[in-house]
């Protein structure tokens, strides 16, 4: 099975976010018509906004990376927003999709579905045999239920319509706020201001023990549009780089790329959330896919970025 993207409309839901982002610049390399909208043209979380949208635009293939997203502290703190808005947009975009006849649809959900103590690397098949890490439940029950949805579509309606899992991400269009951004961002950030003042010290937040795998948006992007041609099936595919550290390590990379040497002050009072989390990327691999920079290069790329775009 091969499904060309050559003509096709294909719209990026959440094209301002990173990711979303990222996919915009892949599929401009391909033959086919990008379709976005910004939240002012269709707010996502509007079923009836929506399902009108779709309806006017008539896209052939979706990538829905549209999302309600944050670190650790965002997802503890605004369970409401990570649960409600996340099922909102997923439940309200997929039944437009239906209504549509949208042939293709890739849903993107996040490696902390699978159990807090899940087994590493984490193969798909783990989904919901386990607890879920209390500091993210609510973004996860949400992505479950939209990777439910998508294979609920695909089982009554025939739809082919697929989703994938990506790891922890990183990259261009990153979010910087350190109250609710992922923990690459913070630290690059972190870094960069301690050589900007010649701080001594950069705080960490946890024990610095916990295990991440990290991948860059754009070799994401790549894998998604792999993915939209090549994969049709009912189970999510797992998307990772296959390289893990420990946040410690992370915070000596940044280090390294930024060009600053601090002293590391772990701070316990913050949480460390889910001990590892390293997916099992074997199934995508054997596909045939395997476009992964190292961590150093992709994190020095974000740093560019930083630079160029993201200091106030
Ligand atoms: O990236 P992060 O916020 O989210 O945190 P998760 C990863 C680890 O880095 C945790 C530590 O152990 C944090 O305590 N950390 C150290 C920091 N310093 C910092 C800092 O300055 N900022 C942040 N944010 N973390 C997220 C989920 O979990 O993973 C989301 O909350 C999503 O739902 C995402 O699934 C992929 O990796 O713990």
């Amino acid at each position: 099975m091969a499904y060309s993207l050559t003509g096709k409309r294909i719209w990026v839901a959440g094209h301002r976010g990173m990711v979303g982002g990222a996919v915009v610049r892949r599929l401009a390399t391909e033959d086919c018509e990008i379709i976005t909208a910004g939240r002012d043209t269709v707010d996502l979380v509007d079923q009836a906004q929506v399902r009108a949208w779709m309806a006017r635009t008539k896209p052939d293939a979706i990538v829905l990376a549209a999302a309600k997203v944050g670190g650790i502290k965002a997802n503890n703190d605004l369970p409401v927003d990570f649960l409600y808005q996340n099922l909102m947009i997923e439940a309200n975009i997929l039944d437009a999709a239906h209504q549509n006849d949208v042939e293709r649809v890739l849903f993107l959900g996040s490696s902390c579905i699978y159990p807090r103590l899940a087994p590493q690397p984490i193969p798909e098949d783990s989904l919901l045999t386990g607890p879920l890490e209390p500091t993210n439940e609510w973004y996860a029950i949400a992505k479950i239920a939209g990777i439910k949805l998508t294979q609920a579509y695909r089982q009554q309606y025939g739809r082919d319509w697929i989703s994938a899992m990506p790891t922890n991400l990183y990259g261009p269009g990153d979010n910087y706020d350190l109250n609710s951004s992922h923990v690459l961002p913070a630290l690059l950030r972190k870094f960069h201001e301690a050589k900007i003042n010649r701080a001594s010290a950069v705080t960490i937040w946890g024990s610095g023990t916990p295990l991440r795998e990290f991948l860059h948006c754009d070799d994401l992007a790549d894998a998604i549009i792999f993915l939209m041609k090549q994969y049709s099936d009912h189970e999510h595919i797992n998307v990772g780089s296959g390289v893990e550290v420990t946040i410690r390590e992370l915070a000596e990379t940044i280090a390294k790329v930024v060009g600053y040497e601090a002293e590391l002050v772990f701070d316990a009072t913050k949480p460390d959330g889910t001990p590892r989390k390293l997916m099992d990327s074997g199934r995508l691999l054997t596909m045939g896919w395997n476009n992964v920079r190292s961590l150093e290069s992709g994190i020095t790329d974000a740093y560019d970025q930083f630079l160029t775009h993201c200091q106030d």
